[in-house]
């Protein structure tokens, strides 16, 4: 039996199928290995270029295969060059490899460039949030004016980039956006163009950070995983899906932070230590900058009318460039669009169907030929409108060769102002004199968008156009609307708050919104029947009242004025629809609550200063809370 099993044991050993067992490798994974490249349509370099302190930036390069003397497009970023060029993650087609955005330029043969900005991802140096210029914010000599300048050398250098023809076009959004205004501040001469989208340009006054100095709490995140790390980072879990709930519980911003571990990061610490509109922000604001600094590049500015991050500085700053004269090289954009969506599909946004993919249609027909023009010889010359904006309430883009049409000061027609009248109603002629009071609770704010709210619940991009129904009714929002109006009335400019209005508190803070009110009954799309659109809302920190810089307690039960600029907008409100005007004091936890009693700084206040308090919205005579509409004739002339 033994010399049986031994027999049977060497029989195995020697037949085919064990020869076919070969001894398996040490591991699976070669070293280095890599897919084929050759059949890409495009290569990709990946560079470091040194700046004029010596730090190097990571650069990544893509060219088109074969191309000679053609142009680049450059995006400066701190959200990862090497994802940003790599969309269809190595994707043999440029197109592909490329944000959706580029298309155009991809068709017409462009050189494309990320690169990632000082201290982010790939690139040395030290990251600073929003890197003030050289000057008192920033005592080093180098800032995004220089980098951008440094790197637009490098480019058009043929002994660096042989396929290039030395031209430069600058795009990008948001943070993007504001470095390519940075380097309008003073641009290399092979900057022939430029696109700011929806660009940072007032953390303090309506971008990021604050509106009229309310804190928005909607935008913490970003901060730590943004400078808790270099690279891809994470943002603070709370354990409560609620952010109402979260934000509510904790108190002050402040206390969230100690509690987040945002106390130790020097960002947050800066923005502690200036919650007035004080040097520190004074002296990044890039609409002021810019207009003292204008340059000659033609530039187009772009912005969504429903921009949930950046809705403020597009705008103010391209209206400073046309204040002083060089509205011969800058054009306004506005889409309907959310943040950054100019970018993306603009067919909808929410519940709003637009006429087409707007976004898209503005990419091919306007930015594109806008830059070609400059970029590459012989294309066509291409003059876009003074202002292309969006119609919201006719549904088509307006054409404009002068805009606004209607303003505060300087325009062909003052602004209107549609007062608040007794018993909810709204209209252009005062009315008695009056008033309406509601109880503010701090321990119950009103909600920017019904709970709960979970900032990353997919909602945030196109809360804007939420229906305001949601919080209309509630004891704490008073509502003031017209009849269905008979005639169409057209807007379109930047309307003002102006609301008189009285606290038993000694700080408050105001949010005001302009709304269109569809009919009951909407045949053509029947849940939108009685839709409350708010087509401009903000807020307005009371204590900010007669100066940003300063703030001031407000006097208790004293009537005081609160005047201040809402979004800009271009809206047919259309017969049968009615004007709707909310006023409220809170709108949580979109912006950190007010205590209602004055603290010398809100970051810090302590659980016990949120008070409860009566605040009186004053109507009539003297005390006429309005909103100051940019009324205009509702055939306003297109440009062609
Ligand atoms: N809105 C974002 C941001 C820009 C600048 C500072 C902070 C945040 C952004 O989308 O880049």
């Amino acid at each position: 039996m033994k010399k049986l099993l031994l027999l049977a044991g060497v029989v195995l050993a020697f037949s085919p199928v064990a020869a076919q067992q070969t001894p398996v490798p040490s591991g699976d994974v070669p070293a280095g290995f890599a897919y084929p490249i050759e059949a890409r349509d495009y290569v990709r370099r990946e560079v470091m270029i040194p700046m004029r302190d010596g730090t190097k930036l990571f650069t990544v390069i893509v060219i088109p295969k074969g191309a000679t003397n053609a142009p680049i497009l450059l995006t400066r970023t701190p959200y990862n060059a090497a994802g940003r060029a790599n969309r269809v993650a190595n994707s043999p087609n440029m197109a592909s490899l490329l944000p959706q955005a580029d298309e155009p330029f991809v068709r017409a043969g462009y050189i494309r460039v990320f690169q990632d900005i000082r201290g982010k991802y790939g690139s040395e140096g030290d990251y600073v949030v929003t890197r003030p210029v050289v000057g008192p914010l920033n005592p080093t000599k180098v800032d995004h004016t220089t980098d951008a300048y440094d790197t637009i050398d490098w480019l058009v250098n043929k002994a660096n980039l042989p396929e290039t023809n030395g031209r430069v076009g600058m795009l990008g959004s948001s943070y993007e956006g504001l470095t390519v205004v940075m380097a309008l501040l003073n641009p290399h001469p092979a900057l022939k163009v430029a696109a700011p989208e929806s660009p940072m340009i007032d953390g303090w006054m309506g971008d990021d950070w604050f509106h009229h100095g309310a804190f928005r709490l909607a935008n913490i995140g970003w901060l730590g995983s943004q400078t808790g790390f270099k690279g891809a980072g994470t943002q603070p879990v709370s354990g409560i899906y609620d952010d109402y709930e979260q934000f509510r519980r904790v108190g002050s911003a402040g206390a969230w932070a100690e509690r987040s571990g945002y106390a130790k990061l020097p960002y947050w610490q800066r923005m502690v230590a200036h919650p007035a509109y004080d040097g520190f922000w004074q002296g990044q604001a890039l609409d002021k900058l810019i207009a003292a600094n204008p340059s000659n590049v033609p530039t187009m500015w772009e912005q969504g009318l429903f921009d949930q991050e950046d809705m403020y500085g597009a705008i103010t700053t391209w209206e400073a460039l046309k204040a002083k004269g060089k509205a011969g090289n800058n054009f306004l954009v506005m889409g309907p669009w959310r943040h950054s969506q100019a970018n993306y599909d603009g067919s909808s946004l929410g519940d709003f169907k637009w006429n087409g993919d707007t976004a898209t249609e503005w990419r091919e027909e306007y930015l594109f030929p806008f830059f070609d023009q400059y970029l590459r010889d012989g294309r066509p010359a291409f003059t876009p409108p003074q202002a292309l904006i969006y119609n919201t309430g006719a549904n088509r883009w307006d054409r404009l060769a002068q805009w606004p049409l209607a303003c505060e000061a300087s325009c062909a027609a003052p602004l209107k102002p549609i007062y608040l009248q007794a018993d909810g109603a709204l209209g252009f002629d005062k009315g008695a004199s009056g008033g309406d009071s509601y109880v503010s609770d701090p321990a119950k704010p009103v909600p920017h968008l019904p709970r709960p709210v979970n900032f990353g619940d997919g909602r945030w991009g196109a809360w804007l156009v939420s229906d305001q129904r949601s919080v209309d009714g509630r004891t704490d929002v008073m509502t003031y609307q017209t009849a269905p109006l008979t005639q169409a009335v057209r807007v379109s400019g930047a309307p003002f708050a102006d609301i008189f209005a009285k606290t038993t508190g000694t700080d408050g803070d105001f949010v005001v919104k302009v709304i269109d009110v569809y009919p009951d009954d909407y045949p053509n799309d029947p849940k939108k029947g009685g839709y409350q659109l708010a087509i401009s809302q903000d807020i307005f920190r009371g204590r900010y009242r007669d100066s940003f810089e300063k703030p001031s307690a407000i006097p208790a039960n004293k009537t005081q004025r609160y005047r201040f600029r809402l979004p800009t907008v271009n809206h047919v409100f259309q017969p049968g629809h009615r004007m709707m005007v909310q006023v409220q004091s809170s709108q949580f936890p979109l912006y950190d609550r007010n205590p209602q009693k004055y603290v010398p700084n809100i970051f810090l206040a302590k659980k016990e200063d949120y008070q409860k308090v009566t605040v009186t919205i004053e109507r009539g005579g003297a005390k006429a809370s309005a909103v100051w509409l940019p009324v205009v004739p509702v055939d306003q002339p297109q440009a062609r």
